[in-house]
């Protein structure tokens, strides 16, 4: 398992076109608005490195923080935000994709999904996009298990796992609040920072 022994808040952007080109190795997080990407961060972290819950209007950024002085996890902006332009909404994946696609040192993506919820149709851009680069390990988290009783939860697995096309087996259950999820996701995240 992997031990987080130090996470610091890097730097934020406010436009995907400002991020410099680096070596070292990302670990992004990507999903709906809300589904609970801060909230998962600092659960990993240990504290509150990573604001949770949008303030409506609020800029979104794109935040980096820099873990065991050795890589960084990568906080993006979660789409699906109703109170984001039209316009921003339509560039939204494409500007995901173009992020994504730069040569960058990707090493995982945390792929988070609301165990309530069908997935929409950004989720499904990222999903065809994460499937076109499989030597990129995606971990699929659902988050908020909490909310549902363990068979709904099963249930909400599969209808996920079929609507998106993915073994079951790699999905996840997480929450916070109940701490399920965490050991596992470490244990996971350790196998992928190991193998430089
Ligand atoms: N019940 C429950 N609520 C959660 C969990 N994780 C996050 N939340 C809540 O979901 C909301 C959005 O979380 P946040 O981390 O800000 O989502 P983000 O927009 O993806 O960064 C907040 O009110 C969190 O407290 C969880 O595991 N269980
Ligand atoms: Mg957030």
């Amino acid at each position: 398992m992997l031990k987080i022994s130090s996470a610091d808040f890097y730097r934020s952007y406010s436009k995907f076109s400002d991020i410099s080109n680096s070596s070292v190795d990302e670990y992004v997080f990507l999903g709906r608005s809300n589904v609970g990407k801060s909230s998962l961060i600092n659960d990993l972290c240990g504290r509150k490195i990573a604001f949770a819950s949008n303030v409506p209007g609020k800029t979104r950024l794109i935040n980096y923080f820099t873990i065991n002085n050795s890589f960084y996890f990568v906080d993006l902006p979660g789409y699906g935000y109703a109170k984001v332009s039209k316009n921003e909404k339509k560039n939204w994946a494409g500007l995901i994709e173009e992020y994504l696609s730069k040569q960058r040192s990707i090493k995982a993506i945390f792929f988070l999904l609301d165990i309530r919820r069908e997935p929409n149709r950004d989720d499904h851009i990222i999903n065809d996009w994460i499937k076109k680069v499989p030597d990129i390990e995606t971990f699929y988290v659902l988050t908020k298990y909490d909310k549902l009783s363990k068979a709904q939860a099963d249930r909400q697995k599969n209808n996920i796992a079929l609507s998106l096309l993915v073994d079951r087996s790699k999905f996840q259950f997480y929450s916070v609040l109940k701490k399920v999820g965490k050991t596992d996701l470490l244990k996971k995240l350790s196998a992928t920072v190991g193998e430089k």
